[in-house]
C-alpha cells in the first residue's frame, strides 16, 4: 500500500496534489470540480477586496510546451470566496482549503488579512507576493526590503497559518537574501513558483494575447527546471518548520516525484489542469504511486528532500 498523503503545518491532506491558484478556482462551480476530483485540497483564485473583471481577451494562450497568461487578476472578490470557504468548513469539517489573497496596495492587503483574522476561517491563507507595489518598483517579492517590512507588519496581527506565493528567483544571492528574510517570520509555507514573468509568445508575426502587447507569465513544461531549483534552493535554506509547496511544470507523476525529491510537501498543478481538466489529478496521482511502488517508497516522507548530488 502506497500513500500520497501529506501534512502542512497542523493540516493533513489525503493527497499531496491540488490546483495552482488561477486554474479551476474562479467560482464555486470550478472549485467543486476540484473538491470532487482526487485532489487533496484547493486554492481559490487570488482574491482582491473588490470584484475584478481582469484584462481584455484573449488573455490566456496554450502552446505545445505550456502557456502564457496576462489575466489581470479577474476574481469575484474577497467576500465571495470567504463565504464559500466558511460554508465548506461546516459541510466538510475534516478537509482544509487554501484562500489566496492580495491587495492592490499594501493597505488593501492589511485590510484583507485583518478580515481573515477576524473571521471564523480556519484553513490556510496564501498571500500572493507577485502583487503590484508602487508604480516604478518591481512586484513585492522582487523587492526584499518591502517584503520584509510587509511581513513584519502582517505578523503583528495575523495569527492564523499563512504562506506566501513566490515568483521564481534566478540568482543564488537572491535565494540567500530571500530565505534570510522568510526565516525571520512564522510562515507555515512558501509556494514556489508563480509563472515566469513577462515572457513573449509569437504566432507567425503576432503576439498571442492582447494585454501588455503580448507579454505574460509563462507556465507549463518551460518552467519545471526553474521551479525545481526554487523548491530545492529554499528547502536547503529555510527552517524545517516552513513547508514548501512545489508548483511548476507538473505534467506527470515523474514531475511531481522530482518536486518532492527537491523538498515539496504538496504539489500544485496549473497549466496541465487547464489543458486536461480535473481528471489530471487521478492520472498524475496514479503515475506517482506506480513510481513510488517501483522504488519501494510507501509515503512521500520516505523520499521528500532526498535529492542526490554528484
Ligand atoms: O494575471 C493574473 O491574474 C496572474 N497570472 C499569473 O500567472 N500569476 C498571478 O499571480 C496572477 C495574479 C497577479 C498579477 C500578475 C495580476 C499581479
Amino acid at each position: 500500500m502506497v500513500s500520497t498523503k501529506t501534512k502542512i503545518g497542523n493540516y493533513e491532506f489525503e493527497n499531496c496534489f491540488m490546483n495552482a491558484a488561477g486554474v479551476c478556482c474562479y467560482d464555486r462551480e470550478e472549485l467543486e470540480k476540484v473538491i470532487n476530483s482526487d485532489a487533496g485540497s484547493f486554492v481559490t483564485k487570488t482574491a482582491t477586496l473588490n470584484i475584478r473583471e481582469g484584462n481584455p481577451l484573449p488573455r490566456y494562450y496554450d502552446t505545445d510546451l505550456g502557456c502564457i497568461n496576462s489575466m489581470g487578476l479577474p476574481n469575484l472578490g474577497f467576500e465571495y470566496y470567504l463565504d464559500y470557504l466558511l460554508e465548506l468548513q461546516k459541510t466538510m469539517p475534516k478537509r482544509a482549503f487554501f484562500f489566496s489573497l492580495v491587495g492592490l496596495s499594501q493597505e488593501e492587503t492589511h485590510t484583507l488579512l485583518k478580515r481573515v483574522q477576524e473571521s471564523d476561517f480556519n484553513g490556510l491563507t496564501e498571500l500572493n507576493l507577485s502583487c503590484p507595489n508602487v508604480p516604478g518598483k518591481p512586484q513585492i517579492a522582487y523587492d526584499l526590503e518591502t517584503t520584509e517590512k510587509l511581513l513584519a507588519e502582517i505578523f503583528v496581527y495575523f495569527k492564523k497559518p499563512l504562506g506566501i506565493k513566490l515568483p521564481p528567483y534566478f540568482d543564488m544571492v537572491h535565494f540567500d537574501q530571500a530565505a534570510a528574510v522568510f526565516n525571520k517570520f512564522p510562515l507555515t509555507f512558501i509556494n514556489c513558483v508563480n509563472s515566469i514573468g513577462n515572457g513573449l509568445v509569437i504566432n507567425d508575426e503576432t503576439v498571442v494575447i492582447k494585454p501588455k502587447n503580448g507579454f505574460g507569465g509563462i507556465g507549463g513544461e518551460y518552467v519545471k527546471p526553474t521551479a525545481l531549483a526554487n523548491v530545492h534552493a529554499f528547502y536547503q535554506r529555510l527552517n524545517s518548520n516552513i513547508k514548501i509547496i512545489g508548483t511548476g511544470g507538473v505534467l506527470t507523476g515523474r514531475d511531481a516525484f522530482e518536486h518532492i525529491l527537491c523538498g515539496a510537501s504538496m504539489v500544485q498543478i496549473g497549466t496541465t489542469l487547464h489543458k486536461e481538466g480535473p481528471g489530471a489529478f487521478r492520472r498524475i496521482t496514479e503515475e506517482l504511486k506506480v513510481l513510488m511502488r517501483e522504488k519501494g517508497y510507501k509515503t512521500i516522507e520516505d523520499f521528500r528532500g532526498k535529492l542526490k548530488y554528484l
